[in-house]
């Protein structure tokens, strides 16, 4: 589709980073959702979703993300998606049990990774598993990919029939060990993905809004958030989530010149990814 409109995805949370990282990052129900609902209003019309226990450390606990849905519900019709990666080390029943509150969508990661010195694990099995689940609960898949071949282990799944075209991924770029955050690596991986795919490109720290910008010339949608970076400027924490997506707004604009490309409302958003309304 010729200048498609950009869906801003906001991903807030993460598991990975903590208040003794940043004092900015929402943890409770309650700061999750106002920031989520908060960059809703800047332009993002999807939420990524990890929780956080009372302690602020990562959680899946079902009942804190229906929690966190149903606060944000309240404010606004944000796509909701959920992570099924959660944290390292985390089994897949824990993973994945939130999506017994049938998300909109859920993530599906294709491939093992190194995470500093642990293993992000994704067998082959564990990916069916986290797939059948998805596809029981009725919820669309992300394909998140860290590493280039992981886009063969999504054509894999596919091939199989344990999830259905069109899919989605998401690009999550500059992970150290995984794909670099640049441009030639998005030109490598985009003629790999299968017809009528849609794509979003995450890029981690500095390269967040470097390799968004190329993603954004290159067709595809972007995410941002305190998950992948944490900082505004150089040197400069940002406050909030809302902020970097205010801030991917203004690149948006700043390249609508050349893109003709402008920043996808929700309903644009589920057309594109072929989400029920
Ligand atoms: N926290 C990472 C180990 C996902 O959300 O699906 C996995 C992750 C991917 O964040
Ligand atoms: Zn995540």
């Amino acid at each position: 589709m010729e200048n498609t409109p950009i869906i801003i995805t906001v991903a807030a949370v993460g598991a990975e980073v903590l208040r003794e990282h940043t004092p900015h990052i929402p943890i409770t129900p309650e700061e999750i959702a106002e920031d989520v609902y908060q960059s809703y209003l800047a332009g993002a019309s999807m939420a990524h979703l990890h929780v956080r226990d009372e302690k602020g450390m990562p959680s899946q606990d079902k009942d804190i993300f229906k929690k966190v849905t149903e606060l944000i519900k309240e404010k606004c019709d944000i796509i909701i998606q959920y992570s099924t990666g959660g944290a390292v080390g985390m089994d897949i029943a824990t993973r994945t049990q939130g999506l017994v509150n049938k998300p909109d969508m859920g993530t599906l990661s294709t491939g093992s990774l190194n995470f500093g010195n642990e293993v992000f694990m994704n067998t082959e099995s564990q990916m069916i598993e986290i797939a059948n689940k998805l596809k029981n609960y009725g919820v669309k898949p992300e394909i998140e990919v860290f590493d280039t071949g992981m886009i063969d282990n999504a054509i894999y799944l596919l091939k199989k029939g344990y999830i259905e075209a069109p899919l989605h991924f998401d690009f999550v770029t500059g992970v150290r060990g995984g794909v670099r955050a640049s441009k030639e690596a998005l030109e490598y991986m985009l003629p790999l993905l299968p017809e009528n795919s849609t794509w979003s490109v995450a890029g981690i720290g500095r390269a967040q809004f470097e390799i968004t910008k190329e993603a954004i010339k290159l067709g595809g949608h972007v995410r941002v958030g305190m998950e992948d970076n944490i900082f505004l400027e150089k040197g400069v924490l940002t406050p909030s989530n809302a902020a970097l997506v205010k801030k991917m707004v203004s690149i948006v604009n700043e390249l609508k010149p050349i893109t003709g490309r402008s920043v996808a409302t929700v309903e644009e958003a589920r057309k594109i990814l072929n989400l029920k309304g």
